[in-house]
């Protein structure tokens, strides 16, 4: 996220250097800053414009700060990972949010079985851990992206997950300050079923690459990207992300992990997925671009579009046609004033449907810069001042009913929507 301060302490920092940087600054960096990612003066519509969708707020069930979802698309099972909100305030290393003191205790993987009859609050599941010791053996996990793999023959499930542990000195053991050195970040694996509620843990992958990551994609049985939203854990040249970029995509097979976007400058790169066609789709807050990819023989990102939305984005999910839905932040100051203040402030969100099309006929329209034989159809299919969404980092679609599922970092309930009958 782009922290309104920072726009602010560079601003003054640039007066000294002279007026006329500030004007060459303000043309090129700061107004697209401040007007398409913070989006101030951006008009949002209201959901009610959207009357297709009859849409309904859950926050009964103890489903709060479920960051990210998954849905299971032979069963319907809803896979969310959920924190509560208030521990957000302290603990969420992606917006600098480092004090380990008060991070959340009970961050849980929920299970909604979305397709279950009668009230959604009789079919939500909370998955307990099997063989996984957490911080000194307290179990505790610190939930931000994750992905499943589904086997293709079984019901069991494969999730990766990143958990944000709390730094500590790995000599004395000592708690480590992690507003100075950062989380100590892992990805861990573990798996379930379909249908139960347990989860065991199979590994923990620690590697010098794993910096800052954000939300991990399998790409086979034993292969994983996943994304490093910033430069650095912390420090000065952190905060200088949002203007020169910062951040990478890394790709690891099992603990062997490399950086795969060597050349490419990322600003933010955030929720990716694997396309059903293999493709790497990588948004980014910043820019509100979807970068495409395609990982190549030695495991580097090989460019092949780029979807401009408009929208300062968040995290992405694939439906089982293939559709891409990305949740959007129309007002990032509103949203960072949520994160502040979760129970009192619901931000402005927006979901767009990114539609894979086959290209047209060369020589009609302008010529791609990218050699790649599908082109994408941007449609916005809802948005929300705050009244009824969620500040939604994730919006998940069910193609077999129609429904919706979204859900926000620090938002304390969950939204499901589904077509007016
Ligand atoms: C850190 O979190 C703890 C527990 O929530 C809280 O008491 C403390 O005031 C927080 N410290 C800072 C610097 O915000
Ligand atoms: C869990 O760990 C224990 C001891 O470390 C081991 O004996 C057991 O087989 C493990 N269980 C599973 C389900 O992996
Ligand atoms: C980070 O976590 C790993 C896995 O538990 C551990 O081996 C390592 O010592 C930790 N490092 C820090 C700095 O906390
Ligand atoms: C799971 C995931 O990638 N979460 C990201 C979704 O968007 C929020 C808001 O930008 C980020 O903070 C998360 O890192």
């Amino acid at each position: 996220m782009v922290n309104p301060r920072w726009v602010l302490k560079l601003i003054s920092k640039a007066a000294i250097v002279g007026v006329v940087f500030i004007a060459v600054l303000y043309q090129f960096v700061f107004k697209s800053i401040i007007f398409d990612a913070l989006g101030y003066g951006r008009k949002v519509q209201s959901i009610k414009d959207f009357n297709n969708l009859q849409c309904e707020k859950i926050d009964e069930l103890g489903l709060e700060g479920c960051e990210d979802m998954w849905l299971h698309e032979k069963t319907g099972y809803l896979y969310m990972a959920c924190s509560d909100s208030q521990s957000r305030v302290d603990w969420l290393p992606a917006v600098g949010h480092l004090n380990a003191t008060g991070r959340g205790l009970t961050d849980r993987i929920a299970v909604l079985d979305t397709r279950g009859p009668g009230r959604l609050a009789s079919h939500i599941k909370w998955l307990s851990i099997e063989n996984f010791s957490g911080i000194n053996g307290d179990g505790t996990l610190n939930l931000h992206g994750f992905d499943i793999r589904a086997d293709k023959h079984t019901d069991i499930l494969r999730i990766l997950l990143i958990n944000h542990r709390p730094p500590f000195d790995p000599v004395t053991g000592a708690p480590l300050d992690a507003s100075k050195v950062g989380a100590n970040s892992t990805i861990e694996q573990f798996q379930t079923k379909a249908g139960t509620d347990k989860m065991r843990h199979v590994r923990t992958f620690v590697n010098e690459h794993i910096q800052t990551p954000n939300r991990v994609a399998w790409m086979s049985e034993d292969t994983f990207v996943f994304t490093n939203s910033h430069s650095a854990k912390v420090g000065f040249r952190q905060t200088l992300d949002p203007f020169i970029g910062g951040g990478n995509v890394a790709y690891c097979h099992r603990n062997r992990c490399k950086i795969a976007s060597s050349g490419i400058n990322f600003k933010f790169p955030n929720g990716l997925v694997r396309g059903h066609e293999g493709l790497i789709y990588v948004p980014t807050t910043i820019d509100g671009s979807i970068s495409v990819f395609t990982l190549t023989a030695d495991h580097n990102l090989q460019q092949v579009n780029k979807i401009e939305t408009g929208f300062p984005l968040d995290n992405l999910s694939v439906d089982k046609n293939g559709d891409i839905f990305a949740a959007a932040i129309p007002q990032v100051y509103k949203w960072q004033q949520s994160s502040k203040k979760p129970f009192d402030v619901n931000p402005p969100s927006a979901v767009l449907k990114i539609k894979r099309v086959k290209k047209t006929g060369q020589g009609s329209g302008r010529k791609s810069l990218f050699s790649h034989d599908l082109d994408y159809v941007v449609e916005k299919v809802m948005e929300d001042d705050g009244s009824v969404l969620p500040g939604s980092t994730i919006a998940v679609h069910d193609v077999e009913t129609g429904r919706y599922f979204l859900g926000g970092a620090m938002s304390p309930f969950i939204t499901i929507c589904e077509p007016k009958k």
